[in-house]
Protein backbone atom coordinates (compact mmCIF):
# COMPACT_ATOMS: atom_id res chain seq x y z
CA UNK A 1 0.00 0.00 0.00
CA UNK A 2 1.45 3.43 -1.03
CA UNK A 3 1.00 5.94 1.72
CA UNK A 4 3.06 8.33 0.50
CA UNK A 5 -0.03 10.56 -0.67
CA UNK A 6 -0.86 11.14 3.32
CA UNK A 7 2.45 12.62 3.99
CA UNK A 8 2.61 14.76 0.60
CA UNK A 9 -0.80 16.30 1.92
CA UNK A 10 0.84 16.87 5.13
CA UNK A 11 3.74 18.24 4.09
CA UNK A 12 2.06 20.66 1.32
CA UNK A 13 -1.32 21.11 3.82
CA UNK A 14 -3.97 19.99 2.23
CA UNK A 15 -6.67 19.60 4.16
CA UNK A 16 -9.33 19.09 2.26
CA UNK A 17 -7.61 16.44 0.48
CA UNK A 18 -5.99 14.60 3.39
CA UNK A 19 -9.91 14.44 4.57
CA UNK A 20 -10.69 12.51 1.28
CA UNK A 21 -7.31 10.39 1.18
CA UNK A 22 -8.06 9.03 5.07
CA UNK A 23 -11.76 8.47 4.08
CA UNK A 24 -10.50 6.50 0.97
CA UNK A 25 -8.28 4.32 3.02
CA UNK A 26 -10.80 3.40 6.05
CA UNK A 27 -13.12 2.25 3.35
CA UNK A 28 -10.60 0.08 1.15
CA UNK A 29 -9.80 -1.42 5.11
CA UNK A 30 -6.61 -0.14 5.52
CA UNK A 31 -6.28 -0.28 9.42
CA UNK A 32 -6.19 2.90 11.61
CA UNK A 33 -2.97 2.19 13.16
CA UNK A 34 -1.30 1.73 9.79
CA UNK A 35 -2.65 4.94 8.06
CA UNK A 36 -0.88 6.59 11.28
CA UNK A 37 2.22 5.10 11.53
CA UNK A 38 3.16 5.18 7.73
CA UNK A 39 1.00 8.04 6.45
CA UNK A 40 0.73 10.47 9.48
CA UNK A 41 3.37 10.47 11.13
CA UNK A 42 5.68 10.46 8.61
CA UNK A 43 4.20 13.42 7.27
CA UNK A 44 5.00 15.29 10.34
CA UNK A 45 8.60 14.17 10.64
CA UNK A 46 9.20 15.39 6.89
CA UNK A 47 8.02 18.64 8.16
CA UNK A 48 10.18 18.59 11.36
CA UNK A 49 13.04 17.77 8.68
CA UNK A 50 12.17 20.72 6.35
CA UNK A 51 11.85 22.75 9.51
CA UNK A 52 15.60 21.98 10.11
CA UNK A 53 17.01 23.20 6.98
CA UNK A 54 15.23 26.04 7.54
CA UNK A 55 12.74 25.23 4.39
CA UNK A 56 9.83 25.94 6.31
CA UNK A 57 9.68 28.15 9.51
CA UNK A 58 7.19 28.22 12.10
CA UNK A 59 4.14 29.70 9.94
CA UNK A 60 4.24 26.03 7.66
CA UNK A 61 4.67 24.09 10.52
CA UNK A 62 1.67 24.89 12.13
CA UNK A 63 -0.71 24.94 8.55
CA UNK A 64 1.13 21.28 8.31
CA UNK A 65 0.21 20.44 11.99
CA UNK A 66 -3.56 21.55 11.26
CA UNK A 67 -3.81 19.28 8.55
CA UNK A 68 -2.22 16.62 9.98
CA UNK A 69 -4.59 17.13 12.95
CA UNK A 70 -7.15 16.91 10.49
CA UNK A 71 -6.55 13.63 9.60
CA UNK A 72 -5.85 11.94 13.07
CA UNK A 73 -9.10 13.04 14.06
CA UNK A 74 -10.79 11.03 11.41
CA UNK A 75 -8.87 8.35 12.48
CA UNK A 76 -8.72 8.57 16.32
CA UNK A 77 -12.34 7.70 17.29
CA UNK A 78 -11.72 4.00 15.48
CA UNK A 79 -8.36 3.63 17.18
CA UNK A 80 -10.12 3.73 20.59
CA UNK A 81 -13.51 1.98 20.41
CA UNK A 82 -14.46 0.36 22.95
CA UNK A 83 -10.88 0.47 24.45
CA UNK A 84 -10.70 2.43 27.51
CA UNK A 85 -9.59 1.15 30.77
CA UNK A 86 -8.57 -1.72 30.89
CA UNK A 87 -5.50 -2.36 31.34
CA UNK A 88 -4.24 0.02 33.83
CA UNK A 89 -4.10 4.13 34.26
CA UNK A 90 -1.58 6.71 32.75
CA UNK A 91 -1.33 10.04 33.12
CA UNK A 92 0.53 12.25 30.61
CA UNK A 93 1.70 15.93 30.07
CA UNK A 94 4.35 17.18 28.04
CA UNK A 95 6.28 19.40 30.78
CA UNK A 96 7.07 23.03 31.84
CA UNK A 97 7.89 25.42 29.17
CA UNK A 98 6.89 23.25 26.39
CA UNK A 99 3.85 23.73 23.97
CA UNK A 100 5.08 20.76 21.24
CA UNK A 101 2.30 18.86 22.18
CA UNK A 102 1.60 16.64 18.60
CA UNK A 103 4.14 13.48 19.89
CA UNK A 104 2.31 13.45 23.11
CA UNK A 105 -1.32 13.09 21.90
CA UNK A 106 -0.36 10.38 19.70
CA UNK A 107 1.14 8.66 22.56
CA UNK A 108 -2.21 9.15 24.53
CA UNK A 109 -4.32 7.56 21.59
CA UNK A 110 -1.93 4.92 20.77
CA UNK A 111 -2.42 4.18 24.51
CA UNK A 112 -5.86 4.14 24.41
CA UNK A 113 -6.13 2.07 21.37
CA UNK A 114 -4.19 -0.88 23.46
CA UNK A 115 -6.73 -0.40 26.33
CA UNK A 116 -5.30 1.84 29.10
CA UNK A 117 -7.26 4.62 30.67
CA UNK A 118 -5.28 8.32 30.20
CA UNK A 119 -5.80 11.16 32.07
CA UNK A 120 -4.29 14.09 30.02
CA UNK A 121 -2.96 16.98 31.33
CA UNK A 122 -2.05 18.99 28.26
CA UNK A 123 0.93 20.34 27.18
CA UNK A 124 3.56 23.51 29.50
CA UNK A 125 2.05 21.81 32.66
CA UNK A 126 4.01 23.06 36.07
CA UNK A 127 6.03 20.24 37.56
CA UNK A 128 4.10 20.66 40.85
CA UNK A 129 0.95 19.62 38.69
CA UNK A 130 2.28 16.19 37.71
CA UNK A 131 2.86 15.38 41.48
CA UNK A 132 -0.50 16.61 42.68
CA UNK A 133 -2.56 14.43 40.05
CA UNK A 134 0.07 11.42 40.72
CA UNK A 135 -1.01 12.16 44.15
CA UNK A 136 -4.61 12.32 44.19
CA UNK A 137 -5.23 9.79 40.71
CA UNK A 138 -2.91 6.99 41.82
CA UNK A 139 -1.70 6.47 38.02
CA UNK A 140 0.23 3.19 37.61
CA UNK A 141 2.31 5.14 34.74
CA UNK A 142 3.15 8.67 34.45
CA UNK A 143 4.23 9.41 31.33
CA UNK A 144 6.33 12.58 30.44
CA UNK A 145 7.00 14.12 26.85
CA UNK A 146 9.42 17.09 25.83
CA UNK A 147 10.68 18.42 23.00
CA UNK A 148 13.21 20.72 23.72
CA UNK A 149 16.74 20.06 25.22
CA UNK A 150 15.75 23.57 27.33
CA UNK A 151 12.51 21.79 28.77
CA UNK A 152 13.54 18.13 29.37
CA UNK A 153 15.69 19.28 32.61
CA UNK A 154 11.89 19.29 34.03
CA UNK A 155 11.60 15.75 33.64
CA UNK A 156 14.50 15.17 36.32
CA UNK A 157 12.96 18.10 38.77
CA UNK A 158 9.74 15.65 38.76
CA UNK A 159 11.71 12.51 39.55
CA UNK A 160 13.16 14.22 42.37
CA UNK A 161 9.74 16.26 43.54
CA UNK A 162 8.31 12.62 43.26
CA UNK A 163 10.87 11.47 46.00
CA UNK A 164 10.85 13.93 47.89
CA UNK A 165 7.02 13.63 48.35
CA UNK A 166 7.41 9.89 49.08
CA UNK A 167 5.47 9.43 45.61
CA UNK A 168 8.58 7.99 43.63
CA UNK A 169 7.11 4.10 44.28
CA UNK A 170 3.48 4.37 43.72
CA UNK A 171 4.24 5.17 40.10
CA UNK A 172 6.80 4.28 36.85
CA UNK A 173 8.09 6.89 35.44
CA UNK A 174 8.04 7.05 31.25
CA UNK A 175 9.97 9.81 29.15
CA UNK A 176 9.92 10.39 25.28
CA UNK A 177 10.60 12.78 22.96
CA UNK A 178 12.69 14.34 20.27
CA UNK A 179 15.81 15.13 22.53
CA UNK A 180 14.99 12.20 25.19
CA UNK A 181 17.13 8.87 24.78
CA UNK A 182 17.60 5.77 26.50
CA UNK A 183 20.38 7.09 28.48
CA UNK A 184 19.20 10.47 29.42
CA UNK A 185 16.52 8.17 31.16
CA UNK A 186 18.89 5.79 32.89
CA UNK A 187 20.76 9.20 33.85
CA UNK A 188 17.53 10.71 35.61
CA UNK A 189 16.41 7.25 37.16
CA UNK A 190 13.07 6.83 35.10
CA UNK A 191 12.02 3.50 34.64
CA UNK A 192 11.46 3.90 30.74
CA UNK A 193 12.04 5.45 27.87
CA UNK A 194 10.82 4.49 24.11
CA UNK A 195 11.48 6.23 20.66
CA UNK A 196 7.84 6.04 18.93
CA UNK A 197 4.16 5.91 20.07
CA UNK A 198 4.06 2.13 18.72
CA UNK A 199 7.20 1.72 21.13
CA UNK A 200 5.59 3.47 23.84
CA UNK A 201 2.54 1.11 24.33
CA UNK A 202 5.39 -1.91 24.38
CA UNK A 203 6.92 -0.69 26.91
CA UNK A 204 3.74 0.54 29.39
CA UNK A 205 2.50 -3.44 28.34
CA UNK A 206 6.28 -4.79 29.45
CA UNK A 207 5.90 -2.81 32.96
CA UNK A 208 2.88 -3.53 33.72
CA UNK A 209 2.94 -6.75 33.09
CA UNK A 210 1.25 -8.90 36.13
CA UNK A 211 -0.36 -5.93 37.48
CA UNK A 212 -3.39 -6.88 36.41
C1 LIG B 1 5.87 21.11 15.18
C2 LIG B 1 6.95 21.96 15.83
C3 LIG B 1 6.56 23.15 16.44
C4 LIG B 1 5.10 23.61 16.51
C5 LIG B 1 4.39 22.85 17.66
C6 LIG B 1 2.94 22.55 17.37
C7 LIG B 1 2.36 21.59 18.40
N1 LIG B 1 1.11 21.80 18.73
O1 LIG B 1 3.03 20.68 18.87
C8 LIG B 1 5.27 25.13 16.78
C9 LIG B 1 5.33 25.84 15.45
C10 LIG B 1 4.20 25.78 17.64
C11 LIG B 1 6.66 25.15 17.41
C12 LIG B 1 7.10 26.17 18.24
C13 LIG B 1 8.38 26.27 18.74
N2 LIG B 1 9.41 25.43 18.48
CO1 LIG B 1 9.20 23.73 17.53
N3 LIG B 1 9.27 22.20 16.46
C14 LIG B 1 8.32 21.53 15.83
C15 LIG B 1 8.98 20.39 15.01
C16 LIG B 1 9.18 20.92 13.58
C17 LIG B 1 8.25 19.07 14.92
C18 LIG B 1 7.81 18.42 16.25
C19 LIG B 1 6.77 17.37 15.97
O2 LIG B 1 5.58 17.60 16.10
N4 LIG B 1 7.24 16.19 15.48
C20 LIG B 1 6.36 15.09 15.05
C21 LIG B 1 5.97 14.18 16.21
C22 LIG B 1 5.09 13.05 15.67
O3 LIG B 1 7.15 13.61 16.74
P1 LIG B 1 7.59 13.75 18.28
O4 LIG B 1 7.01 14.98 18.85
O5 LIG B 1 9.06 13.54 18.35
O6 LIG B 1 6.86 12.55 19.02
C23 LIG B 1 7.16 11.18 18.81
C24 LIG B 1 8.29 10.63 19.72
O7 LIG B 1 9.22 11.61 20.14
C25 LIG B 1 7.59 9.93 20.84
N5 LIG B 1 7.21 10.66 22.06
C26 LIG B 1 6.82 11.95 22.21
N6 LIG B 1 6.48 12.19 23.49
C27 LIG B 1 6.62 11.05 24.17
C28 LIG B 1 6.41 10.74 25.52
C29 LIG B 1 6.69 9.44 25.97
C30 LIG B 1 6.47 9.11 27.40
C31 LIG B 1 7.18 8.46 25.08
C32 LIG B 1 7.52 7.10 25.58
C33 LIG B 1 7.39 8.76 23.72
C34 LIG B 1 7.11 10.05 23.28
O8 LIG B 1 6.41 9.45 20.22
C35 LIG B 1 5.93 10.41 19.28
C36 LIG B 1 5.13 9.75 18.21
O9 LIG B 1 5.83 8.74 17.53
C37 LIG B 1 10.33 20.22 15.79
C38 LIG B 1 11.50 19.62 14.98
C39 LIG B 1 11.73 18.15 15.26
N7 LIG B 1 12.43 17.54 14.37
O10 LIG B 1 11.29 17.59 16.26
C40 LIG B 1 10.61 21.65 16.26
C41 LIG B 1 11.45 21.89 17.53
C42 LIG B 1 11.09 20.88 18.60
N8 LIG B 1 11.04 23.25 17.93
C43 LIG B 1 11.99 23.97 18.40
C44 LIG B 1 11.85 25.32 18.89
C45 LIG B 1 13.12 26.01 19.34
C46 LIG B 1 10.59 25.98 18.93
C47 LIG B 1 10.29 27.41 19.42
C48 LIG B 1 11.05 27.81 20.70
C49 LIG B 1 10.42 28.53 18.41
C50 LIG B 1 11.26 28.42 17.25
N9 LIG B 1 12.26 29.26 17.22
O11 LIG B 1 10.99 27.65 16.37
C51 LIG B 1 8.76 27.44 19.58
C52 LIG B 1 8.16 27.50 20.97
C53 LIG B 1 8.19 26.21 21.73
C54 LIG B 1 7.78 26.11 23.13
N10 LIG B 1 7.84 27.05 24.06
O12 LIG B 1 7.40 24.99 23.42
C55 LIG B 1 13.32 23.20 18.40
C56 LIG B 1 13.78 22.77 19.79
C57 LIG B 1 15.28 22.94 19.97
C58 LIG B 1 15.75 22.50 21.30
N11 LIG B 1 16.07 23.42 22.18
O13 LIG B 1 15.84 21.34 21.58
C59 LIG B 1 13.04 22.05 17.37
C60 LIG B 1 13.82 20.75 17.62
C61 LIG B 1 13.38 22.59 15.96
C62 LIG B 1 14.84 23.00 15.80
N12 LIG B 1 15.69 22.14 15.30
O14 LIG B 1 15.18 24.11 16.11
N13 LIG B 1 7.38 24.04 17.06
Amino acid sequence: MDFSPIKKAIVSFEEEKIKKLIEEFIEKGIRPQEILEHGLIPGMKEVGRLFEIKEYYVPEVLLAAETFYAGFNMIKPLLIENKSGRKGRIVIGVVQGDIHDIGKNIVKVMLEASGYDVIDLGKDVPNERFIEVVDQEKPDILALSSLMTTTMVHMEIIIKLLNKKRLRKTVKVIVGGAPITQEYADKIGADGYAEDAAGATRLVDRLLQGNE
